[in-house]
């Protein structure tokens, strides 16, 4: 059964997904087995590998590592076609439709194509779309893209319904890593409402409620990062 058909199962059931972001650059390979015990402790059913500005080149064996003790679904999230090792599952393949930098839009797929081809990656295409803030994340540093106005919460649900229309199989709203404010829960309802595909959402929330008020709000999977890099016990309460 392939992931994405388990994460529409997922939506159907109203059972809803947690993914953990690691960053390979922020990850020592020498204790990525406590690392693992801990997801194992967590309510985490995908880890997602990537990051803005991965310079590491231990993709491969960072997660030939973790499958070896963790039988998580492991997806790529790559921030540019360098990220890619078909060591893991899946791959989000992600148009920035927040943005209107090309690069972001098509050029990085049209790059990582051929290199998908050779690989036994599921390649699930998500419409990626990037909400203000209120700081300069990475993703809009990296991306040259202005994120979407977060109060402007027809101008998010038109660009995620777009994303629909032209065959995106996730929508994925992004406050970027380490957002200070998390996407606002008004706009997590009303695209939630208003699109048929999952609905992902991430970035800046730092504790157990802001996950259930994405979850209550509408998000099938809701991702976190920062707070569990920074306590690796963030899910042990
Ligand atoms: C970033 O949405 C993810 O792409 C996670 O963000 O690091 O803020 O949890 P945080």
């Amino acid at each position: 059964e392939n992931l994405y058909s388990q994460i529409i199962q997922a939506k159907r059931n109203n059972q809803k997904l947690l993914a953990i972001l690691l960053d390979p650059d922020k990850i020592d390979l020498n204790t990525v087995a406590i690392l693992i015990s801990k997801i194992h402790q967590s309510p985490a059913s995908h880890i997602f590998i990537g990051g803005s500005h991965v310079t590491t080149n231990i993709l491969d064996e960072l997660i030939v590592k973790i499958k070896q003790n963790c039988d998580l679904p492991i997806v790529l999230f790559p921030g540019n076609p360098s990220q890619i090792s078909d060591k893991a599952d899946a791959i989000l393949f992600l148009s920035l439709i927040s943005g209107r930098n090309p690069d972001f839009l098509i050029e990085h797929q049209v790059k990582a194509a051929p290199i998908l081809k050779k690989t036994k990656l599921e390649v699930i295409s998500t419409g990626y779309i990037l909400i203000e803030s209120g700081n300069e994340t990475a993703v809009e540093r990296v991306s040259k893209t202005k994120p979407l106005d977060r109060n402007n919460l027809d101008l998010a649900l038109a660009t995620a319904q777009a994303g629909e229309m032209l065959g995106n199989k996730l929508i994925y709203l992004e406050a970027g890593s380490g957002a200070k404010q998390a996407v606002p829960l008004e706009m997590i309802a009303l695209v939630a409402q208003n699109i048929e595909i999952p609905l992902l959402v991430g970035g800046g929330i730092v504790d157990l409620q802001g996950i259930q008020n994405a979850y209550d709000s509408g998000a099938d999977l809701v991702i976190i990062g920062t707070a569990f890099e920074n306590n690796n016990n963030f899910f042990n309460v």
